[in-house]
């Protein structure tokens, strides 16, 4: 047996140092490499399936030709030529007829690290097709909050947690989607640091934590203002860490604060007057208090408001200054590679933007010229893009030209006309960077591809030969490429040698010192002058928001949803092990409301809204609040009774960084009929 050392390339924060067990070109195992000190010798357990996820059944072994109607999976297997001098052909055809704007690469980050998941864009970025405004499925909103209120560069370094006297987890469920920072508060909470977890519903990393506040959906701004109210009266802010480091307070102060008394923010929020006023005064007593901002609280259409109200708290106590204090959303800004060799050879520097979460839109309405041929690669919008009636009848038309490129046969690759077996992580090579800790590593692959299936790196270069394009990034070794991302890379990176990246195992390339502001003034921005250069309002605030006000009227219930512990993302429905282990497809109802419709736990419900019905497995549990329901992750329809969560979820915009309101869902659950 031989063992690789590798780089975990799943769609995660921590990036995990692994090892590889290797025998007759097959993964025997994967478990984590003890010499990275933050990922700390163990995978999660996902991951520790991984070997059965590289060796699946399931997984693709030759190129495929649709040979039966639209979207139903039919299939004949035909070679890698055909299927490239197929796709060249149609491609060439579409771009003379209607020009390069008729195409659409949707590429996403899913599961690859730099080169597999920056040439597919790249390759599209040459072309001059349509471009993807990607990832506002994920993380857009809370990134743009972060930027406009930080600046563009990576928050506390999670490493430094040792140093903190108060860890507070905001909209996280850190045991399911942060699991080695989880473990460093674990070690802080026995040494009597206190955990606190704002978080609607009870996860996973509430019941560990020494205190969980349940915050109402979506009033996470209204409390840290709050929050900020009671540090004034107080006189809980440092006011020479103001003076110095921020801009706006004093309006902040005058102008917004004053609304957010205990009283009021205790009505908004649902928490007791009492518990504000406790978070206030251990906060603001607090030395070097650590906030871990969740994604969670910004899948909302004022998401981008409840974030930067929080990032902005560590500014009023001066925590940002403090070894082990401050706030981390990602560290990915931090480290500055030159990705734009990798993912914009060439091209024009403006085209026609596609919003991520709105291919359905895209591919139904947009004209002069309509979209004629996609490609997708290494994401599946049939199930975790918002509003898929739209999506999926996007993807029904006949005179649409769709590619998959996918190491499975995944519910949006049942709608192609041509479907391309992707080579997962483990069979291929590439730099990865962390987005929850401050490394750098380069994975080798472990094994070679799975017969018939292919990097996204090889086939992007080869599509990019056949289409005529001659940028020396589409005939470079990746090694040449590696170089390529340091050659020009700014910062920490600059000083690194790419040869030596090959084999230093994993690089900590951290800060050092009070957090730095990117933003405009060089400052944290209480008040933003280029938020409001963009007409969206200046400083952080709440209010009702109309819309939302008017679902709720109609529908009684709210949707919450967060990442599935074995069921993360739709890739993990492969496992079958993972696939148990979650159990069936649940949606879960407080006792009070499962009551008042006369539901029990384990019968069958149907959830409906003006978007459609779905039909899920029922689970009564008060980790909810009453008035929400909780679906867990984005499951394909094959797991559930009928249909998938996003079928009810509205296409609409975040408030900053045109993200996905998944959240500003309002629904009702019925018990559910089976048809005679
Ligand atoms: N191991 C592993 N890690 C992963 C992933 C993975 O697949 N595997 N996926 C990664 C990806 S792509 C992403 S985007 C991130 C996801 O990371 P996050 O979006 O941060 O997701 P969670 O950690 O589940 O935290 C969301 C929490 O926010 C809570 N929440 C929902 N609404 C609100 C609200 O209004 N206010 C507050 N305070 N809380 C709220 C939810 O109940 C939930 O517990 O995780 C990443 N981490
Ligand atoms: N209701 C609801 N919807 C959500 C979310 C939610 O919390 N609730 N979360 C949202 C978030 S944060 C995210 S990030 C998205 C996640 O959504 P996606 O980014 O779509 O992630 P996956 O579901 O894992 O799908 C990735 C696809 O890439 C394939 N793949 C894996 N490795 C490779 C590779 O190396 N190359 C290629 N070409 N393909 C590969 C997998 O087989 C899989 O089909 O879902 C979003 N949708
Ligand atoms: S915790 Fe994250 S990085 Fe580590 S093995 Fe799991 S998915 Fe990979
Ligand atoms: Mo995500």
């Amino acid at each position: 047996m031989e063992t690789i050392r590798v780089v975990c390339g799943h769609d995660c924060p921590d990036m995990c140092s692994l090892l590889a067990h290797v025998e007759d070109g097959r993964v025997m195992r994967v478990e984590g490499d003890p010499d990275q000190p933050f990922t700390a010798g163990f995978a999660c357990a996902r991951v520790n399936r991984d070997a059965e996820l590289v060796h699946s059944p399931d997984r693709l072994t030759s190129p495929l030709r649709r040979i039966g109607p639209k979207g139903e999976g039919l299939f004949a297997p035909i070679t890698w030529n055909e299927a490239l001098d197929e796709i060249t052909a149609r491609w060439k055809a579409i771009i003379a007829e209607s020009g390069p704007l008729a195409l659409l690469g949707y590429a996403y980050s899913a599961h690859s690290g730099q080169m597999n998941r920056g040439l597919v864009n790249g390759l599209f970025h040459a072309l001059g097709s349509s471009r993807l405004q990607a990832g506002t499925v994920c993380d857009t909103c809370c990134e743009a909050a972060w930027d406009a209120t930080v600046g563009a560069i990576g928050g506390a370094d999670p490493e430094t947690v040792e140093h903190s006297d108060l860890v507070i987890s905001w909209g996280a469920d850190l045991v399911t989607t942060n699991v080695h920072f989880f473990a460093r508060v674990e070690q802080l909470r026995r040494k009597g640091v206190p955990f606190v977890v704002i978080d609607p519903r009870r996860s996973r990393t509430a019941v560990r934590s020494d205190w969980h506040l349940p915050i109402r959906i979506g009033t996470d701004a209204a409390l840290a203002l709050g929050v900020m109210h009671i540090l004034v009266r107080d006189g809980l802010c440092n006011r020479a860490y103001i003076a110095e480091h921020t801009v706006g307070f004093d309006r902040l102060e005058h102008e917004v604060l004053p609304r957010f008394d205990p009283p009021r923010t205790a009505v908004i929020t649902g928490l007791a007057e009492a518990d504000i006023e406790r978070l206030a005064a251990v906060y603001g007593n607090a030395r070097a208090p650590f906030i871990r901002l969740g994604e969670g609280m910004t899948r909302l259409l004022h998401g981008g408001q409840a974030l930067r109200a929080v990032a902005l708290l560590p500014g009023v106590t001066g925590a940002y200054a403090r070894k082990g204090g401050g706030a981390l959303l990602m560290t990915a800004a931090s480290c500055e590679l030159n990705y734009n060799a990798v993912r914009k050879p060439s091209g024009p520097a403006t085209t026609r933007m596609v919003n991520h979460l709105r291919i359905g839109e895209a591919l139904t309405e947009m004209r002069d010229p309509p979209i004629r041929a996609l490609f997708v690669s290494a994401n599946n919008p049939a199930v975790t893009c918002p509003d898929l009636a739209k999506v999926r009848r996007g993807l029904m038309r006949e005179d649409l030209f769709t590619v998959v490129h996918d190491p499975f046969l995944s519910v949006t690759a049942r709608y192609a006309d041509i479907v391309l077996p992707a080579a997962m992580y483990l069979e291929t090579e590439d730099l990865y960077r962390a987005y929850g800790a401050y490394y750098l590593q380069y994975g080798p692959r472990a094994v070679a591809p799975q017969p018939g299936a292919r990097s996204n790196v090889d086939f992007a270069q080869e599509l990019a030969v056949r289409m005529g394009l001659n940028d020396p990034i589409f005939g470079m070794s990746q090694d040449a490429m590696l170089g390529a991302l340091f050659n020009g890379a700014s910062g920490q990176a600059a000083t690194l040698d790419p040869a030596a990246v090959k084999t230093a195992g994993p690089i900590r390339l951290a800060p050092d010192g009070p957090q730095q502001f990117r933003t405009p003034s060089g400052k944290l921005e209480f008040y933003s002058e280029a938020l409001a250069a963009k007409g969206q309002p200046p400083m952080p605030d709440w209010a009702p928001d109309p819309d939302e006000q008017r679902d709720a009227a109609r529908w009684k219930l709210r949707l919450l949803t967060a990442p599935g512990y074995f069921q993360s993302h739709t890739v993990y429905s492969r496992v079958e092990f993972l696939r148990k282990r979650e159990g069936p497809a649940v949606c879960i109802l407080h006792p009070d409301d499962a009551t008042a419709r006369g539901l029990a736990d384990g019968q069958r419900v149907r959830l409906f809204n003006d978007r459609g019905d779905v039909v899920f497995t029922l689970r009564v549990s008060d980790e909810v609040q009453p008035g929400v329901v909780l679906v867990v992750g984005q499951r394909p329809d094959t797991e559930a009774i009928s249909g998938t969560i996003n079928m009810l979820c509205s296409d609409r915009y975040t408030d900053m960084g045109d993200g996905a309101t998944y959240q500003s869902t309002w629904l009702d659950v019925a018990a559910y009929q089976e048809a005679a």
